[in-house]
């Protein structure tokens, strides 16, 4: 007889969405293209727990004869398998559609291209803080939080699940509903996946499929993609931005039928105005937190956390305990997180910065001159715009993997025209032949004091290393390394 439940890919969804599927009884057949290490001690594990698992190849038959298919976000539609599937006519969902069927309390999904771990662990750390239970979970990753499938095994469940969704996980839902959605902003990314923007954005707007009139929408109200990407869907939608309903520009507020924002920043300090839970929309002022005692670097932080508060606040928390979480939040690893301090350089790793949007928005937050690492695996994205943020604002940039030679082209160009146009300072060009450790070696030897290194390479990692993680804690080595042998040096 065959399983009553397919996993297709034995990664970190694959063996949660497994274990979920057995302790609630099903007979599961697990199988993934790889033979490695990793992925046969996971094939070992779950066959002690009764699951049947194959290694090296998919059996088209035995997922074609089971009741439900769960593929990972990783496995792209054109890959062979999900188009041989395509082709005999099975439909698959995504490992977080299958985790949520099994959920007990209410779900927040966050969204969105860039600050989306950033704003799911603030939306979960703020409502604990108000004494209201969450569980986070979803893309987020790593040793951070878990698969969605893990989070429906809690016993007691939290009153609020809070997910991160990627485009990847969207894609596959069918049922997917929840209470409140997050979208934090939209630009291109995953362009090695999606043939254009259009279609990556179509897999985000996924998030207000199944829409409500009680389904509460967090919109960034300064990202035009973002307040476009709902369409006509039901629900009430509160924005978070930048600016005080009193010092917009004229004609962006209320025009059109767009609601006055519900969180934004006025005179320095994050503020939210909503009426309570449910939120009805414009109601008193509470002011949360000076913008100075938040201990995450950067403007897209800022309205991260407005996005989180706003969030939080929907689902019930006071702005009391708001501003308690909110003061106590740390940055997390790998985002703009500073690693090192020494002879004067800060070295900061912002090595999830795997797009050229998140890799503008981490320069645009630092304050001191900069030299900046760029490279890694490139996923396609025109890297120009980088050029031009970065005259006048950084003394080198280091370029490496697989992606430096487009990058030195385009940034070539990019700083060309800038140059032409402008008086400021355009920064050195430099190239090394190998991977991070020589991109760090060179970018130490050019540094002065009172610069930042900033690893936010506009790349994914995977030239190079299994993921950004892995990345980030090899440049904090690096540096470290660095840091330690000059101090040696100079005693
Ligand atoms: N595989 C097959 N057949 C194929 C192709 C691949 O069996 O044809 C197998 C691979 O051999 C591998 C497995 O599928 O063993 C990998 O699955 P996966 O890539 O979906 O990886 P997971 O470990 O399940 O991790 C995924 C997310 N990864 C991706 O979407 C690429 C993790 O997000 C997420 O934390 C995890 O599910 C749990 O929800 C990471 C990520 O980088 C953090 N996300 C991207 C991002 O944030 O930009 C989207």
């Amino acid at each position: 007889m065959g399983a009553s439940v397919s996993i297709i890919g034995l990664g970190a969804s694959g063996i949660s969405a497994a274990r979920l599927a057995l302790t609630k009884g099903e007979t599961v057949y697990v199988s993934d293209v790889s033979t490695n290490p990793r992925v046969a001690a996971r094939g070992r594990e779950l066959e002690l727990l009764g699951a049947e698992v194959q290694l090296g190849s998919h059996d088209l038959d035995r997922i074609q004869a089971s009741r439900l298919v769960v593929v990972s976000p990783g496995i792209a539609p054109d890959t062979p398998v999900l188009a041989a599937l395509r082709s005999r006519g099975v439909r698959w969902i995504s490992e977080p559609e299958f985790a949520v069927r099994f959920y007990s309390g209410s779900l927040i999904a966050i969204t969105g291209t860039n600050g989306k771990t950033t704003t799911s662990s603030l939306t979960a750390h703020l409502l604990e803080s108000s004494g209201i239970t969450a569980a986070l979970g979803g893309n987020v990753g790593g040793s951070l939080a878990p698969p969605a499938s893990d989070l429906a095994l809690l016993d007691p469940p939290p009153a609020w699940y809070v997910l991160e969704m990627s485009s990847f996980q969207l894609a596959d839902t069918l049922s997917f509903a929840p209470e409140i959605g997050v979208v934090t902003n939209l630009a291109p990314d995953h362009l090695d996946r999606y043939p254009d923007t259009t279609t990556y954005f179509a897999d985000k707007a996924l998030l207000f499929r199944n829409a409500k009139e009680s389904s509460l929408w967090v919109l960034n109200g300064d990202d035009p993609a973002t307040l476009a990407l709902p369409g006509s869907a039901a629900g009430v939608r509160h924005l978070f931005t930048w600016a005080s309903p009193g010092n917009e520009r004229a004609g962006t507020n209320g025009s059109r039928g767009k609601p006055s924002p519900s969180a934004y920043v006025r005179d320095g300090v994050l503020t939210l105005a909503v009426g309570g839970s449910r939120g009805e929309e414009g109601g008193d002022e509470a002011p949360l937190l000076p913008r100075g005692e938040l201990q995450l670097l950067g403007r897209h932080n800022v309205m991260n956390a407005l996005a989180a508060s706003l969030a939080a606040r929907l689902a019930g928390a006071d702005p009391e305990g708001i501003r308690k979480g909110l003061r106590s939040f740390r940055p997390l690893p790998h985002r703009l997180e500073p690693v090192l301090d020494g002879g004067g350089v800060l070295w900061v790793n912002d090595s999830k910065a795997t797009n050229v949007a998140a890799s503008l928005s981490a320069i645009r937050s630092m304050e001191r001159p900069l030299v900046l690492l760029l490279g890694g695996k490139d996923k396609g994205e025109d890297f120009r715009p980088l050029g031009r943020a970065l005259s006048g604002k950084s003394r080198a940039v280091v370029m490496y993997g697989a992606a430096a030679a487009r990058l030195g082209r385009e940034l070539a160009e990019a700083l060309g025209e800038k140059e032409a146009s402008s008086s400021r300072k355009a920064p050195v060009l430099l190239h090394v032949a190998g991977g991070l450790e020589e991109a760090v070696a060179l970018a130490g030897s050019v540094t002065e004091a009172g610069d930042a290194v900033l690893l936010a390479p506009a790349c994914s990692s995977f030239d190079e290393f299994e993921g950004y993680e892995a990345r980030g804690r090899r440049f904090a080595e690096l540096a470290s390394l660095l840091g330690s042998s000059r101090e040696g040096g100079e005693r």
